[in-house]
């Protein structure tokens, strides 16, 4: 998420880092390249002009704190003022109220709008323990019909039949009317899109709008972040046209730049209230201005890295994990178990982003899709093992591995390597176990909820700068730098 500006920032405070004192002549340049880099990243250049008057008056009015050295000073403020310029606080939609919410979907074509409502409607019901019904109401491309009951079948919420002869304003009506009988608390309609803002698009959701403006209705816009200033101008048509009260960006996994998430809400006024992060349902997140400023500038994500592990890991089977390490046992079955849960984290490195310096640490180490093809191997071998197998990888023989190997595509070499490498985890996870006993693990920063610390194996890419200890992987390990986990081949 918005990689290049935060590269371009962490270049801009290298020149203030290290300065005795905050002055005019010296934030000068720093000032320059962080306005170029807001420029860059598709940031509405009034946003920017208003950022940078901002920051330098808070900059050279702020008073020296004794023992905060100025680099530091500066780059708060600059999150403040970035936090500040998309809202601070988080604004999630109004449900404190006796009636059935109404939410209205809207925005241009293939900006995410059915995905969109799909993922609301999976978040209210396990978040705000709501009863939600999804109503398919684009008229204009009726395969849309099939795709939110497609979510709401895999999703297991109810979904409302209808007639997409009707207009989407009688559709919506009865909707709320089938969504009444049948105690529903949230009621989320899924509109149509069109290229372009046009009168006849605008025209019909305003009349859906007015039909629902009795019930004082959520009118959430979806925006694709790559658009940039796009977004922005479409989100102020809609806005003058048929009132939002919120925006929602989407596609924040890809190279968006940043432009719309910072412009939006200063140009229409419009909060954001979610964003969109990637094509599966669980990838939505709260949009969260002071934690978007941090991961920008480097600082890192913690709370949202608990809150997704807490929704990623299993309790129960993290428990059950944690018991069997505890009577000194680590299976090939819990290694798998547990790399299905930091697939169900994200990527490596959204994760790695989310923890404070490692943004930077991630832009000099460059590429980690190595370790992750390591990981999608690992999976295929052990999908090719018996269940036994699974549970105490001592049984597997010579013909076994050259099986192992034909089954998964691999060579007998590669599973050989696996074998090693798990052999070093369980070792590893024994001398953790040993810690545990003694009562905690000092300067493991493992995952929440994860037993052991997070990932076994210490396990990151060769040559990689002490990036042990954030994982939990414990110690520094001699073969470092041999393959792409980082070595320590197996020696019989
Ligand atoms: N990577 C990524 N893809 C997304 C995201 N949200 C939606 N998509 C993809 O974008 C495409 C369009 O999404 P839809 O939800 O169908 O968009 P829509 O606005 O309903 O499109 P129309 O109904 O045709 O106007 C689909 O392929 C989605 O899987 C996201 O947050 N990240
Ligand atoms: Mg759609």
């Amino acid at each position: 998420m918005f990689d290049t500006l935060s590269e371009k920032f962490s270049d801009a405070f290298k020149n203030i880092q290290g300065k005795g004192k905050i002055s005019e002549t010296n934030i000068e340049e720093t000032l320059k390249q962080v306005r170029t880099a807001l420029l860059e990243a598709d940031v509405n250049f009034k946003v920017v002009k208003e950022f940078i008057a901002k920051v330098k008056e808070e900059a050279l009015g702020e008073k020296v704190i004794k023992g905060v050295n100025p680099g530091e000073q500066f780059i708060k403020i600059v999150h403040d003022e970035l936090a500040s310029v998309m809202g601070v606080e988080n604004e999630e939609l109004n449900l404190d109220r006796k009636d059935i919410v109404p939410v209205l979907v809207v925005g241009l074509n293939g900006q995410g709008k059915t995905t969109f409502s799909g993922k609301l409607a999976l978040h209210l019901r396990n978040k705000k323990k709501k009863n939600v019904l999804l109503v398919p109401a684009d008229t204009f491309r009726p395969a849309a019909k099939d795709q939110l009951i497609t979510h709401a079948k895999n999703l297991g919420v109810d979904w409302f039949d209808s007639d997409l002869s009707m207009h989407p304003k009688d559709i919506a009506i009865k909707a709320m009317a089938f969504a009444k009988e049948n105690d529903k608390d949230v009621v989320i309609i899924d509109t149509a899109g069109r290229l372009h803002v046009d009168d006849e698009l605008m025209g019909q959701i305003k009349e859906v709008r007015e039909s629902l403006s009795s019930m004082n209705p959520e009118v959430l816009m979806v925006a694709d972040a790559m658009t940039g200033q796009e977004a922005v101008n479409v989100a102020k048509s809609f806005h003058d046209a048929i009132t939002l009260t919120g925006v929602v960006l989407s596609k924040m996994d890809s190279d968006a730049r940043g432009g719309a998430a910072l412009s939006i809400r200063y140009v229409t006024g419009v909060p954001i209230k979610y964003i969109s992060t990637g094509e599966k349902m669980k990838d939505l997140e709260l949009f969260h201005p002071d934690r978007l400023a941090k991961r920008i500038l480097d600082m890192g994500d913690v709370l949202s890295l608990v809150e997704k592990a807490e929704d990623a890991i299993d309790q129960k089977e993290a428990e059950s994990m944690m018991k069997n390490l505890e009577k000194g046992k680590f299976t090939v079955e819990d290694f798998m178990k547990q790399m299905d849960m930091m697939k169900n984290l994200g990527s490596m490195s959204s994760i790695l982003k989310m923890i404070p310096g490692m943004g930077g640490m991630l832009r000099q180490i460059g590429d980690l899709s190595p370790a992750e093809t390591e990981m999608t191997r690992m999976r295929v071998i052990i999908n090719s093992m018996t269940k036994q197998e699974r549970q105490d990888y001592k049984l597997i023989k010579e013909s076994r591995i050259e099986r192992i190997a034909k089954g998964s595509g691999n060579t007998v070499a590669q599973v050989k390597d696996f074998l090693a490498k798990f052999r070093q985890m369980e070792k590893m996870m024994g001398g953790m176990m040993q810690m545990f006993k003694g009562g905690g693990m000092p300067g493991m920063g493992g995952f929440p909820g994860m037993p052991g610390g997070g990932m076994p194996g210490g396990g990151m890419p060769g040559g990689m700068p002490d990036f042990d200890n954030p994982f939990g992987g414990g110690k520094k390990k001699k073969g470092k730098g041999k393959g792409p986990w980082g070595g320590g081949y197996f020696k019989k």
